[in-house]
């Protein structure tokens, strides 16, 4: 048995939130970070280039890995995630422990959200840059095989491993699943194998998101492992009470939180969720009240304070 002790979901979910909407200002903003002005035209960067949809689960696993789980490493399969990645980063801390300049104050978040994605700042995708990562994941499959290898004798290490559905359609993620064979001895450390269940990747379902609960199971079962079902109401329970064998199916709705509808397109719960969601939203005045409107429902103002910083 690992973990803490009990769950505190309505701080869980706070950090949720906080996570989500520095994931959305880093998409989209070049200024007015904080959103003390209503939104402009000229707040939003000239190039979107980044990946919504994913990052509402993540923002859920890592809040949670944080409260059940003493000591962990991550490893993000889908690296396309970053933006998820890096504002859990930033919110505890780590970010500024290498970058000053990345302190969690209102110039952090500028820095943060201004040079996600841009030339000479962040790249798009996780990188060798970024504290704490060992795998790159803009070729997806070896997150799996990244988490064992780390764990290959080292008994004192806790590592969770967030596998993308569509990733874990590659050969690569596929053949890691038998390491669990070699790996259960308490000479290694311990895996924490997470199936990012949101059901699409870029233009499509995915296949084990059109498997029943039931079929995904008994193929997980296959391999030696015990399938544990969770969704973000009861994923930190799980992994409190998680031993070695287990495999969580984490199951989310991809791009939650996000416009469900843009122009009569479904966006939520659709693979149209998977990159930007809002193509114009600095020519379009719909798209930038949508925008408003999204980044607003956070109520960040109330998750973070100028002087105080984040209240979590
Ligand atoms: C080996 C490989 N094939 C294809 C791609 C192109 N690609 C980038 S993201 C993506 C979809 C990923 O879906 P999933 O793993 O489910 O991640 P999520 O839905 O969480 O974004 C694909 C196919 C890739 N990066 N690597």
């Amino acid at each position: 048995m690992y973990g803490l002790g009990s769950i505190d979901y309505l701080s869980l979910k706070k950090r949720v939130r906080a996570a989500d909407y520095l994931v959305v200002a880093q998409l989209f903003l070049q200024s007015n970070f904080l959103l003390k002005t209503p939104l402009m035209s000229e707040d939003i960067k000239s190039r979107l280039l980044g990946h919504w949809g994913t990052c509402h689960g993540i923002d859920v696993v890592y809040s949670s890995l944080r409260q059940a789980i003493k000591k962990f490493e991550f490893v993000l399969g889908p690296g396309h995630g970053f933006p998820a990645l890096q504002a859990n980063l930033f919110i505890d801390g780590d970010l500024e422990k290498i970058d000053p300049e990345l302190s969690r104050n209102s110039q952090g978040i500028a820095k943060l959200c201004r040079e996600f994605s841009w030339p000479g700042g962040f790249p798009s995708h996780a990188s060798p840059y970024t504290p704490g990562v060992i795998c790159e994941g803009g070729e997806l499959g070896y997150a799996l095989g990244a988490a064992y290898g780390s764990a290959l004798g080292h008994p004192e290490k806790t590592i969770a491993v967030l596998i993308g559905d569509g990733e874990f359609e590659t050969a690569t993620a596929l053949a890691s699943m038998n390491l669990s064979k070699i790996m259960s001895s308490d000479k290694h450390g311990l895996v924490i194998p997470i199936l990012h269940l949101n059901g699409y990747k870029i233009s499509g379902p995915t296949i084990s998101g059109r498997k029943s609960d039931r079929e995904l199971s008994e193929q997980i079962r296959g391999f030696g492992y015990r399938p544990i079902l969770a969704d973000e109401n009861n994923l930190a329970d799980k992994l409190i009470t998680f031993s070695r064998g287990d495999f969580i199916i984490f199951r989310s709705e991809k791009g939650e939180g996000g416009p469900s509808f843009v122009k009569g397109q479904k966006i939520a719960g659709n693979y149209l969720s998977h990159q930007i969601p809002l193509k114009n939203p600095k020519t379009d005045p719909l798209e930038l009240s949508i925008l408003e409107t999204w980044l607003k429902s956070y109520n960040f103002s109330e998750l973070f304070d100028e002087t105080k910083g984040f209240t979590l």
